[in-house]
């Protein structure tokens, strides 16, 4: 053993005598059975048996981990351990997570909460959990390192602090994070106001999931830890649509809505049908007179933020990232754009030397949603889900915001597809088209009078000398 290592490993010792001190003896007698999950289905909220009452939360795809009250204090057990998580029927990935699943289960405690957290490590290199957005005592911030010891593998570790401000919050490993993070490790964290708090609504429902992203080669299972920023599968709480269940509501209710975002890039977060105000990040409640209406709210990396509306317009709403190539499964970007190229005489050509030859896209990218082209096993399509009217041509990011007037107080069940009153569906005009009027060219007017050419100008002959440079060296 180098002095190096020596010096460290002494430090690391003395650090964890420290903060097992700190803990009671009765916490390290007797630990809680750690819970697991078997089902990526959005579970029901978790009422609270024990401790201070709240109104629970219900996670996207997701669960809120039991807890036992244990002389005041409230204790969870997370297992750090490598899962087989759905992302999508029929697509199964190998990741890292907590309790069964990835992301972690929701950890929902109550302001003033004294919260004790058990941390078993059973992945195959050392961890960490990093509270994030806490205030807490600095030897309970996770940061391995820094502010403790890893957790070695085998090991449990735990925390312990009291949930001092309320808020939408999340945990994640700090240690080989990079890693760690890209294999699926993470969880929500909301800790709900104590008492009335007026930058706190009630509501009626309130939802929360994580945005995170990765990078599974078709046909593969296993995310590539080393992708910086080009990821095929960019997800929600690690379900891609149409594996994301639905958010249902009653019409008239109250929602509030909290997102965090543990991916490498930004998501504008976009809800049709409706305005919602930001009303929170992990920061905290927003004083109201920072409070705006918007329809899409930009959430940037390692950010939380939490928006509120009132659910007053029946209907299948769509809710999704509104950049693009985020609502998509895995798919090659490195395709050129054949729009507009008309290489029908080709395909049969080449289709005599290889059968499977297809053409994508001289009529766009739409065809790909019903398109019956084999696919890798274990692959989510790149565009899919049919919606009552077709194909919904969408992946990645994408939900539905479903609001009924005759849902229950209480229940998340997927109601179905919204019946529209008669008549207030776009639809196929039947009658009569005129030819558009196109103004007719007037002489001169492309000739820089001041005013732009509302049609394509008339061909005119231009010659065009070309002559090559003197003097090079190229004949
Ligand atoms: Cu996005």
């Amino acid at each position: 053993m180098n002095r190096r290592n020596f010096f460290n490993g002494a430090a690391a010792t003395a650090m964890g005598a420290v903060a097992a001190a700190s803990v009671s003896r009765v916490a390290l007698a007797a630990l809680p059975e750690p819970v697991l999950q078997t089902s990526p289905a959005t579970m029901p909220p978790l009422v609270p048996g024990t401790g201070r009452p709240y109104n629970p939360v219900v996670t996207l795809n997701g669960w809120t981990l039991p807890w036992r009250m244990n002389q005041g204090v409230k204790e969870f057990h997370l297992v750090a351990e490598p899962v087989v998580r759905e992302m999508a029927p029929g697509f199964k990935a190998n990741m890292w997570g907590y309790n069964g699943q990835s992301p972690g289960p929701t950890i929902e405690v109550v302001e003033g909460d004294r919260v004790r957290l058990f941390v078993t490590n059973k992945l195959p290199e050392h961890t960490s959990v990093h509270w994030h957005g806490q205030r807490l005592p600095n030897g309970m911030d996770g940061v391995s390192g820094l502010t403790q010891p890893p957790i070695p593998v085998g090991k449990t570790f735990v925390y312990e602090f009291v949930a001092r401000r309320p808020g939408t919050f999340m945990y994640h490993p700090h240690a080989d994070e990079m890693t760690q993070m890209a294999m699926g490790m993470m969880g929500f964290w909301v800790t709900h106001p104590k008492a009335k708090n007026p930058l706190i609504s009630e509501v009626d429902r309130d939802f929360c999931f994580l945005l995170n992203a990765y990078d599974i080669d078709p046909g593969s299972m296993t995310p590539k830890a080393m992708t910086m920023l080009d990821f095929n599968l960019w997800s929600w709480n690690s379900r891609v649509f149409p594996g994301i269940d639905t958010l249902n509501v009653r019409k008239m209710d109250k929602v509030r809505i909290r997102v965090g975002n543990l991916t490498m890039t930004n998501h504008p977060i976009h809800l049709h049908g409706h305005e919602f105000v930001v009303t929170g990040s992990d920061g905290g409640p927003w004083p109201l007179a920072a409070r705006v209406p918007e329809i899409t709210t930009d959430i940037a990396v390692g950010q939380m933020r939490q928006f509120e509306f009132v659910a007053d317009e029946e209907g299948d709403w769509a809710f999704h990232c509104h950049k693009s190539h985020h609502t998509m499964n895995a798919m090659g970007h490195n395709v050129p754009n054949m729009i507009g190229v008309d290489h029908r005489g080709l395909v049969g050509k080449l289709q005599r030397a290889m059968p499977d030859y297809m053409v994508m896209g001289e009529r766009g990218m739409a065809d790909m949603g019903e398109m019956e082209m084999p696919i890798p096993d274990n692959t989510a399509p790149m565009m899919t889900g049919q919606g009552p009217y077709g194909g919904v041509e969408m992946g990645g990011m994408f939900s539905i915001l479903k609001v009924r007037k005759d849902q229950k107080p209480g229940d998340y069940k997927d109601p179905g597809w919204y019946a529209q009153p008669p008549g207030t569906r776009a639809f196929e005009w039947k009658g009569a088209l005129s030819e558009p009027t196109r103004p007719a060219m007037h002489e001169g007017m492309h000739h820089g009078h001041g005013s732009m050419p509302l049609s394509a100008p008339a061909t005119v002959e231009t010659e065009v000398q070309v002559r090559k440079p003197a003097g090079t060296a190229h004949h």
